[in-house]
């Protein structure tokens, strides 16, 4: 087997294992990017991330997959579940209460849908939430460690900005808790899947008109 025969038989292996994954859409492109939520002493909250403008989260788009159920809404948009809402120590929001996180502003062209645990990508609702298709702008968070979904359908930066509040089962704020904040930051990139996918092209294109 030649140096070309090779790599040809490497591009076929990647194309079949991403076939076999065709229907949920892709969750470990990315490493995991926590939004730390916890509460001080005074019963504030507070998140914190290592993203913003500067260094967001990257959206990418996977030409030709197309993916089952809701997560539908996720075809050929450029896409991430990198970012996941993760509790920070105790966090006691009182008995019959839960954290509830708000979208206060975002960009035009942002989605979100929500995730959950990425070994459980198949269990996901894919419903849509934080204002997107009529959904409801609070979506109750169980604590649990949850990477949503955000798409754009164009290339480009995008932020979402966020309260984070106790309330009670309806999504009514409960007094006693200060409110926190964060800012979500996001730039939808060329596939860098595709340019590897030309590099490879291009290098099997060198060998043959080398043989
Ligand atoms: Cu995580």
């Amino acid at each position: 087997m030649n140096i070309t025969n090779t790599i040809v038989s490497s591009m076929t292996i990647a194309t079949v294992a991403a076939s076999t994954l065709a229907g949920l859409p892709n969750t470990h492109t990315w490493p995991m990017e926590h939004i730390m939520v916890s509460m001080d002493a005074d019963n504030a909250l507070h998140a914190h991330v290592m993203t913003s403008a500067d260094n967001p989260v990257e959206m990418l788009r996977f030409a030709g997959e197309t993916y089952d159920g809701n997560a539908s809404a996720l075809n050929d948009q450029y896409y991430s579940d990198q970012y996941g809402w993760m509790l920070d120590g105790i966090v006691d929001p009182g008995m019959g209460n839960s954290i509830w996180i708000e979208m206060t502003t975002q960009s035009a062209g942002l989605s979100t849908y929500e995730g959950g645990r990425r070994m459980m990508v198949g269990m996901q609702t894919f419903d849509p939430i934080f204002g997107t298709a009529g959904s409801d702008l609070n979506w109750q968070w169980d604590g649990m460690m949850t990477h949503n979904w955000y798409s754009a359908a164009e290339l480009g930066d995008y932020e979402a900005t966020y309260r984070i509040y106790v309330g009670d089962a309806n999504g009514d704020a409960v007094a006693g808790f200060t409110d926190g904040a964060v800012t979500l930051n996001f730039r939808a990139v060329p596939s860098p899947s595709a340019l590897a996918l030309l590099g490879m092209g291009s290098l099997v294109a060198t060998r043959r008109k080398r043989a």
